[in-house]
């Protein structure tokens, strides 16, 4: 269990999986000894990021301070794990800019909004289609797709354990792990 740090980017829709894989990737790590930490909704918009909204500059600001943590924690030796919809390319951008070379990994967890849109698991589309929730990814907010992520994950087609096994061959690959 001697591994490097990196930060682990997942971005993509909301009920494209993000979370899924990202929980099921921090156990899988975690069993392997590994010094892992997830950052998510529950941890960061509940607590350092609770004044915070989702309008453009609001998630700019989101991601910004999320991408200085996620800093901290690969400084601390960890893998860190960040799970958020970061729509915006240049706020990924800046994030993986104060990464060393090889040290942030961007996964696209690439699935069409008609089929986020027909899991619906929060009732979120719905809400956003009747305008209670405005600003809504992929409704009335844009989501912008990585052009080079490290590893795209096709979430329709694969199970949440073979997303997570390509991962962790990317890692190994890489010398990571
Ligand atoms: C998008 C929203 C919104 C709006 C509340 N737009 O599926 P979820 O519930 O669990 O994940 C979504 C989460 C998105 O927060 P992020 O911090 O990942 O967004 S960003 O990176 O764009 O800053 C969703 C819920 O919050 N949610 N309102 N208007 N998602």
């Amino acid at each position: 269990n001697k591994h490097k740090s990196c930060a682990v980017w997942f971005t993509g829709l909301s009920g494209s999986g993000k979370s899924s894989i990202a929980n099921a990737l921090s156990s899988e790590l975690h069993q392997m000894g590994v010094r892992e930490y997830v950052l998510d909704g529950d941890n960061i918009r509940h607590g350092l990021n609770r004044d915070l909204g989702f309008s453009n500059h609001d998630r700019t600001e989101n991601i910004r301070r999320i991408g200085e943590v996620a800093k901290l924690f690969v400084d601390s030796g960890a893998i860190v794990t960040t799970a958020f919809i970061s729509p915006f390319r240049s706020d990924r951008n800046q994030a993986r800019n104060l990464f060393d070379e090889g040290e942030f990994i961007e996964v696209f967890v690439d699935c069409p909004l008609e089929e986020c849109e027909r899991r619906d698991p929060k009732r979120l589309y719905a809400k956003a289609r009747s305008g209670e929730i405005k600003d809504f990814t992929g409704i009335h907010s844009p989501y912008e797709a990585p052009e080079q992520p490290e590893i795209t994950i096709h979430s329709q087609f694969v199970t949440v354990n073979e997303a997570v096994e390509e991962i962790v061959t990317y890692l190994r690959a890489k010398d990571i792990l």
